[in-house]
């Protein structure tokens, strides 16, 4: 039996989870916040504040027989000639790629849904120089490891890789005027990324292998859906609600664009088909003009009736503040009651997100063809019992929810069977370990 860390990265929480290859019984070893910091005008990541806590969580965790990383995609920290990094990375939510417009071709080029976040569009407004360029996950296993390389799934969300030869795309390189020489050489999910530094060792107290995961945080939650065929939709509820199907290959049609999907890499090559929803991010933002707690809040909610439904994948939702406004413009705008009270917001957000979720779903299965029997909710959003119903009645499909933790099961897994410590198809052993709850 042998013990592997996930360090799991969200856009609003940080965990070091742990679990061994007999049981897959997930246990936290740290739990810390991830708090954006505008500094000079500009919305960053505390990147050292960050790794302080990885390596806080490491120690915790010990001992463990293999380490794995895996973050949110798009953003990235810029390293000089000698390996320092240059500046704190900045937030996808700043707002210097507001005015990013897609060019034409790309889509068919990349798969990559339009969204202004896209790493693609954050070099177009980047301004520092650098010699090399790490996205977050790797960045990390670059400062315990001193190996760097670009993980596969996650530099499918970069808008810069091709998802049909799974290589850098010639194509969308020229036109932002870059080299691909400026990312790490690709590496794949299972590969060994190195051995923690004598400096990370010192700090963590024991010495472990560091694999390479399914280093985009979704990667590694769709790997952990406990799915029992391909006849599914998931969604990847967290931040953002992560809403699709499974594929063989890439679908670069215009029809695909218009509908917006994105075609990310799975962990053993499959193609992620599926559209971004703002998810509980427009609660969460809520709540920050709020003081009452989230469980009141979902019991009120949950005896209110469904009466106004925004869009939950417009990206005027995308920036921090002022959310309860903007909720209620669009409202507005649609001829629809506002809300007023923090239940009735809550209600809006939950009935759009059930909504977009239906919608998401419908358009995946109509242009893959790919017929959906169930709908599996994972991450935290799969606590969300009222979010959880009202999915299952806007699709008018059953839904499965949980594992909560699949990102950090889903990073375990693979670096459990690359170290040889499990064996067959990983969804089975979800399935037959993790608790779940079912909505009709
Ligand atoms: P991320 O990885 O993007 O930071 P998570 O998968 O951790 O996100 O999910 C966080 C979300 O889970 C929160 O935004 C919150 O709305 C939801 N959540 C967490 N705990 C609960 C709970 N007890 N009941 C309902 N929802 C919850
Ligand atoms: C979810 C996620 C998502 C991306 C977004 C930037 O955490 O990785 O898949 O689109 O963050």
């Amino acid at each position: 039996m042998s013990v592997f860390a996930a360090v799991d990265l969200g856009a609003s929480s940080g965990r070091v989870m742990t679990a061994d290859s007999a049981t897959l019984e997930l246990r936290e070893a740290h739990r810390f916040p991830n708090r954006p910091v505008r500094v000079a005008g500009t919305l960053h990541w505390d990147i050292l504040g960050l790794y302080r806590a990885v390596l806080d969580g490491l120690r915790a965790a010990r001992p463990v027989d293999g380490i794995g990383v895996d973050s949110w995609a798009v953003d990235y920290g810029l390293l000089d000639a000698l390996g320092s990094l240059v500046g704190n990375p900045v937030h996808y939510r700043d707002e210097r790629t507001a005015g990013a417009v897609q060019p034409p071709g790309l889509y068919a080029e990349t798969g990559c849904q339009f969204l202004p976040i896209n790493t693609i569009f954050q070099l177009g407004a980047e301004h520092r120089p650098a010699s090399r360029l790490l996205l977050i996950p790797d960045l990390i296993t670059y400062w315990l490891t001193g190996a760097s390389g670009t993980e596969l799934t996650n530099a499918s969300t970069t808008g810069l890789l091709d998802p049909r030869t799974r290589d850098w795309s010639a194509k969308a390189f020229l036109l932002i005027g870059r080299e691909p020489g400026l990312f790490a050489p690709l590496r794949r999910p299972g590969d060994l990324a190195g051995h923690l530094l004598p400096s990370a060792s010192k700090e963590t107290g024991y010495s472990a292998p560091v694999y390479t995961v399914g280093s985009h945080d979704t990667a590694s939650a769709v790997a952990a859906v406990p799915a029992a065929d391909e006849n599914f939709a998931y969604i990847s509820s967290g931040t953002w609600s992560l809403v699709g199907v499974e594929l063989p290959e890439p679908i670069l049609t215009p029809e695909a664009e218009a509908a917006n999907f994105t075609n990310e890499l799975g962990v053993d090559g499959q193609i992620r088909f599926l559209r971004n929803v703002m998810g509980l991010w427009l609660l969460e933002e809520c709540r920050r003009e709020w003081t009452v707690g989230l469980d009141a809040l979902l019991a009120e909610a949950a005896t209110l009736p469904r009466r106004s439904v925004v869009d939950a994948t417009d990206p005027r939702f995308l920036p921090p503040g002022d959310m309860t406004a903007r909720i209620a413009h669009a409202c507005r705008e649609t001829d629809q009651p506002e809300p007023e009270t923090p239940a009735e917001f809550t209600r809006c957000v939950l009935d759009s997100l059930a909504e977009a979720y239906r919608s998401a779903i419908e358009d995946a299965a109509r242009l893959s063809g790919r017929r959906v029997d169930v709908v599996h909710i994972v991450g935290g959003g799969a606590r969300n019992t009222l979010l959880c119903q009202l999915t299952a009645d806007a699709c008018e499909l059953p839904v499965i929810a949980g594992p909560i933790e699949a990102t950090a099961l889903g990073n375990i897994l693979v670096q459990a069977r690359a170290a040889g410590a499990i064996r067959g198809d990983l969804r089975e052993l979800v399935r037959r370990t993790q608790p779940l709850r079912h909505f009709a």
